[in-house]
């Protein structure tokens, strides 16, 4: 069916991906209108986070041409009937999506939600369905694939801002900044005089280095190879910072805190890290996994080690709590973002790649 002659079909254009290792082509397509539960967005922005380019190389032909993409921010379009909280022209950013059935969302942790994996990384809704129509490419990454000029996405993964914030900005709050400042302020709830190594200075690593300084941690230990991340780690909050490429780190690390850090955030996926973390840990140390896998098992004394996902945030409560701390100059994230022409996603990719730009944001739209 011709989409002018059906209101409910809108044309979109969307990044596709066709090909393992890109490159992401942007192809005109058709997107269903928005369900009962559901909000039809036009994108303003999107940051582009590490999941989207492990997924671009991971990808296999088999699994069919998808739609990445999951930082998304727009402007609210239209609006299913049963769609709570917002209206045409409201500005959202879009986050993880969520089931809003089983235990762990019935009480308040969406971000453990028993079909955590199914929502985020199905390339459909739950009910298996795909709005994409006819050309055989799939999105709902996230509940959104936000690499595109319009989405649907849900009251559930979508988070209502103030129309005076630069929009695009806001974009990577969603994940990237979220799991990082929410690993330090929810899961591991850090409090003042604490320790922490946060071992990857990227958009996340640099968010817990903002939080952690929020919380009043008394030494906040940046680990990175490359000195101009360690040294932006130091303008944002961090006490002390490590080259992990000319300093032994377990050395450093006990002669700054003594019996070592209460905490240590694993970001870089490493088992060489991993094993670092641990014994950089004090005995009731904690170490916070982020990068997905499996933790090291058991572990000796007091010290644990937890896997994270998404800071353990409420997106509806914590991003409101990020913006505040933006306004407030306490969580300055606009200095890790650089910002890309939606047509530019590849070189925006390669340069996050590179460790070039920290957290690439691409201008989808003007809001
Ligand atoms: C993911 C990482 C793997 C587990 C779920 C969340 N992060 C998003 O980028
Ligand atoms: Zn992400």
């Amino acid at each position: 069916m011709d989409h002018q002659a059906d209101p409910r079909i809108h044309g979109i254009e969307a990044a596709v991906l066709r090909r393992q290792g890109g490159p992401l082509r942007i192809e005109a397509l058709e997107l269903e209108g928005p369900r009962d539960d559901e909000v039809l967005v036009r994108l303003v922005g999107s940051g582009i986070c590490h999941t989207d380019i492990d997924f671009r190389d991971s990808w296999s032909a088999a699994d069919g041409p998808l739609v990445l993409g999951h930082e998304g921010a727009g402007v609210v379009e239209q609006v299913g009937a049963d769609a709570q909280g917002v209206k045409p022209g409201d500005h959202v950013v879009l986050s993880f999506q969520s089931c809003g059935q089983c235990h762990p969302c019935l009480t308040g942790r969406p971000a453990r939600c028993d079909r955590f994996m199914e929502a985020n990384f199905g390339f459909a809704r739950l009910d298996g369905s795909n709005a994409l129509r006819h050309s055989g490419v799939r999105g709902h990454f996230f509940g959104q694939s936000s690499f595109a000029s319009h989405t649907l996405a849900t009251s559930r993964n979508m988070v209502k801002v103030d129309k005076e914030l630069p929009l695009a900005l806001l974009a990577p709050l969603g994940c990237g900044l979220q799991t990082g400042a929410g690993t330090v302020l929810n899961s591991l709830a850090v409090r003042p005089g604490q320790s922490i190594a946060i071992f990857g200075a990227g958009a996340v690593g640099l968010a817990a280095v903002m939080a952690a300084a929020v919380a009043g941690a008394e030494f906040i230990i940046g680990v990175d190879l490359n000195p101009l991340r360690l040294e932006l780690a130091r303008e944002l909050g961090a006490t002390h910072v490590i080259n992990n490429s000319r300093e032994n780190i377990a050395t450093r690390i006990r002669r700054i805190t003594g019996r070592g850090v209460d905490f240590v955030l694993e970001i870089t996926g490493s088992p060489r890290m991993l094993l670092l973390a641990v014994q950089v840990l004090n005995p009731h140390g904690t170490v916070a996994l982020i990068a997905g896998g499996n933790g090291p098992g058991a572990l000796p004394g007091g010290r644990k080690s937890i896997n994270i996902i998404q800071g353990d945030a409420v997106p509806q409560r914590f991003i409101p709590q990020l913006i505040d701390l933006y306004r407030a100059g306490q969580f300055p994230f606009d200095r890790l973002v650089r910002f890309y022409d939606f047509k530019e996603i590849n070189q925006a990719i390669a340069d996050a790649k590179q460790g070039y730009a920290i957290k690439p944001v691409l201008r989808i739209s003007e809001p």
